[in-house]
């Protein structure tokens, strides 16, 4: 009585009360918006977040966020609630750091009104738009890179009715901005895709293509002169908020923090430096701005991305329920610093002066943090979407040097025999991936054997590219894999490989 919900949840009454390591960097409310956000997911709140605010704290700048969520109400009703704060909690097994994010300027449901993000994409002020929106959302084969609409991103592409997917959204938002001529824009892709800045601009070109006649040229030609595609590598391990995470945020804010997030203390943001409107001066918050983030990315797909998704695979099957406790299963460490030392260094070339097998080190090193409890499962979602970046293109690259490419093999198998659906004690698994009915077809057609399923999920083109497929050598490997994990399960295979 007499106190209100407002006084025990964060906002912006609450702020003089947050303890003061806890305070934002810049004052809430006061930063105007030059970026719009698209995916206000834990990852971004957690990285772009944190180091725009950091940014603009040291070198000022009117770029404030506006979040938008694709999809889901939830964060954007909690973030609302709460004046659009959230705390970040960096967390490792030597203590916590909770900071309140003060960035987020705004906060938007697309899917509520449509009409009003296509607005802001074509608003002066706004001159960067970032996305974390994941594989899925780009609409791309993950084997080619090739636009392969579903029937809601060509109904957004052919007709007039409010855009529901990010194409969409992208394509009606530069439009009005060509036609407003409201100046530059960068499209700054977050995500975990190969040159994820090619693939947007892939996506953006072949979406003002699909129907031409709906594009006055000039718009299309407005977009080539005005709008940038840098490419990035973001990285910083981020788990889906729990009950643990709010109640921790709660114990050190000392009020609720609905939209909390737990992540890793260790954060890496590496950005080609291509903005022609402009941009926060994030370097002086710890990013690296280079020409090329290719070796950068590569590195962080195949040594980092790969990795996860391997022990995510193994973990579930071997019944782990996080990455750090399947860290545990014996022998698989050394499997994956093999898979590392073996396969990922010798597929690419790394960035100057970084040795690929110190990398995997800190990564595992990383990943055994025992308070981020990231969970296999998670890690296992979407599987068709990652695993053309994360483990064939090392396949791809070491045949392409005549070498063998043992331990990638194990993680494709790895990946098929999660796809089957049940653990090695018969649990069932989720098989969550936009191509699930796809997958199901191919493996009801193979089910008889490893080299039958094998062979039926080779068939999945948008996935693996015909050259991999019908390369004898990385079949039998597959086969050999996938016959071991079928027969003796996921802990002795790993014994007798190690
Ligand atoms: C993970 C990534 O969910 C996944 O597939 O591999 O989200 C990973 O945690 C981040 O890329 C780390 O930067």
């Amino acid at each position: 009585m007499g106190v209100t919900v407002g006084a025990s949840r964060l906002g912006l009454g609450a702020l003089r009360r947050l303890p003061e390591p806890s305070r934002p960097l810049v004052r809430p409310g006061t930063v105007p918006a030059g970026i719009v956000h698209l995916g206000l997911g834990a990852f971004h709140r957690a990285h772009q977040a944190v180091y725009t605010e950091a940014a603009i704290a040291q070198a000022g700048g009117d770029w404030g966020i506006v979040g938008v969520a694709p999809r889901s109400t939830d964060t954007v009703a909690k973030l609302a609630a709460q004046d659009c704060l959230f705390s970040v909690t960096s967390t490792s097994g030597d203590g916590n750091l909770t900071q309140v994010i003060g960035a987020l300027a705004q906060v938007r449901h697309f899917a509520s009104d449509p009409a009003a993000i296509v607005a802001l994409l074509a608003d002066p002020t706004i001159r960067v738009v970032t996305l974390t929106v994941t594989e899925k959302a780009y609409q791309m084969d993950p084997a080619t890179g090739r636009l392969r609409p579903d029937e809601a991103v060509v109904a957004d592409l052919t007709t007039d009715r409010p855009p529901l997917t990010v194409p969409g959204l992208l394509i009606r938002g530069l439009l009005a901005r060509a036609a407003a001529d409201a100046g530059p824009l960068t499209l700054l892709s977050c995500d975990n895709l190969p040159s994820n800045g090619i693939r947007l601009a892939g996506l953006v070109t072949q979406s003002l293509e699909y129907d031409d006649r709906r594009v006055p040229p000039d718009a299309a030609e407005w977009v080539r002169d005005n709008v940038s595609f840098p490419c990035t590598m973001v990285d910083r391990i981020v788990p889906a908020s729990t009950e643990q995470t709010l109640a921790d945020a709660r114990a050190a804010l000392g009020v609720s923090d609905l939209a909390a997030v737990v992540a890793e203390p260790y954060r890496q943001w590496v950005i080609e430096d291509n903005f022609p409107g402009g941009r926060p001066a994030w370097e002086q918050a710890g990013a690296v701005l280079t020409d090329d983030a290719g070796p950068w990315e590569r590195l962080k797909l195949r040594a980092l991305n790969g990795v996860h998704s391997a022990i995510a695979y193994l973990g579930a099957l071997a019944g782990r329920e996080t990455i750090a406790e399947a860290l545990e299963i014996p022998y698989l460490r050394d499997v994956m610093r093999r898979l590392i030392a073996e396969d990922v260094a010798a597929s690419f070339t790394p960035p100057d002066g970084v040795s690929v097998v110190d990398y995997g080190e800190e990564v595992l090193g990383r990943f055994a943090n025992p308070v981020i409890r990231h969970r296999t499962i998670q890690i296992a979602m979407d599987g068709s979407q990652k695993l053309p970046q994360r483990v064939l293109h090392t396949i791809e690259d070491l045949r392409a040097a005549g070498a063998r490419p043992r331990w990638a093999a194990l993680v494709v198998a790895a990946w098929m025999r999660f796809t089957m659906g049940r653990s090695d004690d018969g649990t069932s698994l989720p098989l969550d991936d936009p191509l699930a009915t796809r997958i199901r077809a191919a493996l009801d057609a193979g089910q008889d054997s490893p080299a039958g399923v094998v062979d039926a999920l080779f068939g999945l083109t948008e996935v693996f590219p015909a050259e991999l497929a019908a390369d004898d050598e990385v079949r039998e490997l597959v086969i050999e894999w996938l016959t071991a994990l079928d027969r003796y399960g996921v802990e002795k295979t790993l014994a007798g490989a190690a």
